[in-house]
């Protein structure tokens, strides 16, 4: 039994992906007993979810956070729901755009996140590192990946589950001026924070974090 946490690669011809970063400096940490597991994975449609299949049935955890860039987000963004469709912007790292495509056909509309979304944001926003609950992932390989896990967590009981975006680092910003950032430190601390209150939490809280448009 395990943790698991993955990032992406670098993506849309960066260099860096701030999620890989902030998730393999987790590597030694130890929670509740449990040691975290950390993976890179492809940015790539057709590669994303079948690396992650892999590493659930080997590792067989009880936790699982996925993590990936937001470009343009200046929070981190804790996912609430995972969307079956593909519509990519750009193409992913193996030159695949899919354009308005289930990720699973018949595959419901929606899976939720089974992390305690709620209990997470608090405790970032409590420790000063802005944070809220966002309701789209994307339709870029995050989504898909996110909606591959929630339909992977089906056949393991007790697996909890969930996507959280974060900002660029300060370094990819530069380059686009007006795009928010993250400090790499404070990124890593609110991965820590992160996974430390999902282990520990099983009933999430009930707060409002809803908007209107
Ligand atoms: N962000 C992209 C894919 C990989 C990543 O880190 C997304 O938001 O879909």
């Amino acid at each position: 039994m395990s943790i698991l946490i993955t990032g992406f690669e670098p993506f849309g011809g960066e260099t860096v992906n701030p999620s890989w970063l902030a998730v393999s400096r987790q590597q030694e940490t130890v929670i509740g007993g449990q040691h975290i597991v950390c993976a890179c994975l492809p940015t790539a449609f057709h590669l994303a979810g079948d690396v992650l299949q892999t590493l659930i049935e080997n590792q067989r955890p009880q936790l699982v956070i996925a993590v990936g860039q937001a470009t343009g987000r200046s929070t981190i963004s804790v996912e609430r729901v995972a969307i079956n469709i593909d519509d990519a912007r750009i193409p992913d790292n193996l030159g695949a755009q899919p354009i308005d495509r289930a990720i699973i056909d018949n595959g419901p509309p929606a899976y939720f996140s089974t992390l305690p979304i709620k209990a997470i944001v608090q405790s970032l926003n409590n420790s000063g590192i802005a944070a809220e609950v966002s309701n789209s992932a994307g339709t870029f390989v995050c989504n898909h990946l996110f909606y591959h896990l929630m339909h992977i967590s089906r056949r393991f009981p007790g697996m909890r589950a969930g996507f959280v975006h974060i900002p660029c680092l300060p370094e990819q910003a530069q380059s686009r001026p007006g795009t928010p950032s993250m400090p790499l430190d404070t990124i890593s601390q609110a991965m820590a924070l992160i996974v430390e209150t999902a282990w520990h939490t099983t009933d999430d809280l009930q707060i409002t974090a809803g908007r209107e448009c």
